[in-house]
This record gives C-alpha cells, sequence and structure tokens, in this order.
C-alpha cells in the first residue's frame, strides 16, 4: 500500500507495484455506519476505492497468490493491518493559512490553497507583484490547523497543485521547498531566523515545471497543530509563488483503532 486518502466519501488505496503472482487483495475496513465489510479487487487494479470508509481508521488486507504453474488461488490467510490509518485532508473549515507580509497578490488569498479547488485559477494564493516585494525570500505559508495535542493531525503525505493548463509551464514557480511541522506557532515573519526556530525540516523537495502535480512523502509521519512551507526560491526571475492547493494528508492517531 503506497498511500491511502479519503477522497470524498471513499478511501483511496494506492496499491503501488503488486508482484505478478498476485491475483487478487481482499480488504477490510470500517465504514462510517460502523459496519465493518469485506471487498475483493483483481491484482490489476491499481487504485482501489473503499465507499464510505471512515477516516483515520486502519485497515486490513490480504492477498492471494497464484503460483506461476500451478491452478490454485492461495489466500495468504494471515490478514495485515494498513501501514497507517485512512488518511484526510486539513479540514479548510478550521484551518487558517497565514503567509509573510505583502505576499499576498490582490484577491490570490492563502485560504484558497485548501478550498479543495484545484483547477479553477480563481482559487489560488499568488504572492506579490510588488517591485519592492516579490524578490524577497524566503515566503514562508503558514497552516494552523488549530488541532492541539492527541487531537492534532499526524501528518504524511504533501500534493502540491500548480498551474494545470499544459501551455503555462512556465507559470509553474515554484522551486526549492521546506516543510516544517510543530506544536509551537510557526511565525511566516520569521524570515531571517526560521531555519533555527522552526526545527528540522520534515521534507525538503524540488519543484520542476514540467508536471502541475507534485508530491512528497513523509519517511517518518510528524504529529503537530503546525505547518509550515517555506519556499526559498522561484523558477521566475521576478520571484513569483502561486500555489493553486495543497493536499495536506494526517490522521489522527488517537482514533485510529
Ligand atoms: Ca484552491
Amino acid at each position: 500500500m503506497v498511500s491511502t486518502e479519503m477522497d470524498g466519501t471513499s478511501a483511496r488505496v494506492t496499491l503501488g507495484s503488486l508482484t505478478d503472482e498476485v491475483v487478487a487483495t481482499k480488504f477490510r475496513y470500517l465504514k462510517t455506519t460502523g459496519e465493518t465489510v469485506e471487498t475483493v479487487v483483481l491484482s490489476s487494479e491499481k487504485e482501489v476505492l473503499l465507499p464510505n470508509a471512515q477516516q483515520w481508521k486502519y485497515y486490513e488486507y490480504q492477498s492471494a497468490f497464484c503460483a506461476a504453474e500451478g491452478i490454485d488461488t492461495v489466500w495468504t490467510g494471515n490478514w495485515m493491518r494498513s501501514p497507517y490509518p485512512i488518511a484526510s485532508r486539513v479540514d479548510d473549515k478550521t484551518a487558517t493559512v497565514t503567509v509573510t507580509d505583502n505576499q499576498i497578490r490582490g484577491s490570490f488569498m492563502p485560504n484558497l490553497i485548501l478550498d479543495g479547488i484545484k483547477d479553477d485559477g480563481n482559487s489560488r494564493w499568488f504572492s506579490s507583484n510588488d517591485a519592492s516585494y516579490r524578490g524577497l525570500f524566503p515566503k514562508i505559508l503558514v497552516i494552523d490547523t488549530k488541532r492541539n495535542g492527541d487531537n492534532a493531525m499526524t501528518f504524511n503525505h504533501f500534493v502540491f497543485y500548480q498551474d494545470p493548463d499544459p501551455d503555462r509551464q512556465d507559470k509553474r514557480f515554484i522551486k526549492n521547498v521546506d516543510i516544517f511541522i510543530g506544536d509551537t506557532k510557526f511565525n511566516p515573519n520569521d524570515t531571517n531566523n526560521y531555519s533555527r526556530s522552526f526545527g528540522d525540516p520534515v521534507a525538503t523537495l524540488s519543484l520542476n515545471k514540467f508536471d502541475p502535480i507534485q508530491e512528497t512523502v513523509l519517511k517518518e509521519p510528524k504529529r503537530g497543530r503546525y505547518v509550515a512551507i517555506v519556499f526559498l526560491d522561484s523558477h521566475d526571475k521576478s520571484g513569483f509563488i502561486d500555489l493553486w492547493e495543497l493536499d495536506a494528508f494526517g490522521f489522527v492517531s488517537n482514533s485510529a483503532n
């Protein structure tokens, strides 16, 4: 299982590459109704939807094998627990998003990166177009999930969405990015000292201009109320950053069992 995340009311399981011998996989999961159900999928599926899955719960799975020369299909017999609970996006109804002062262009407000709208140019954060500010780095974006302590999310996956138009690759400005997670409020104006005061980044990534959707999966998921996305530079000479959506996926391990 590469990742499992809520997509609407279903959990989407991304299977990655299975061996040729796997002919089917069974899933057992908890629905929002409280009922536990099983579903079987063929190994050719790359993704599986678990309808009406309860978010932040573990699920179980087992695979059926067919030896190369054999006829019999053999279930492995043991249910395996998913590596992580089913993750969900940060709830944009409760979370707030702030950015470094003077880094908002017109109506392109930072909270629009969490609204679930990934392909509409009216729903994005765009950094300053003012000559005094646009070339300044880092630009820091801070998400406050408003979830504390045991109720805070453990983050495991971030997906960046930029301009989806294939003819506008030159409008995909994001380049080097550090991601921080913590329980102490990050100050988006701490641009000189952030590398000391924010702790160690949980991810460091470098985005290209060719793919509108780029992601990072954390090697070690981390729990925290706050997420800081630090944009270190830009592919653009003027220094623009233009982020249409950020999927910050995580789970509340306190409710996982
Ligand atoms: Ca958006």
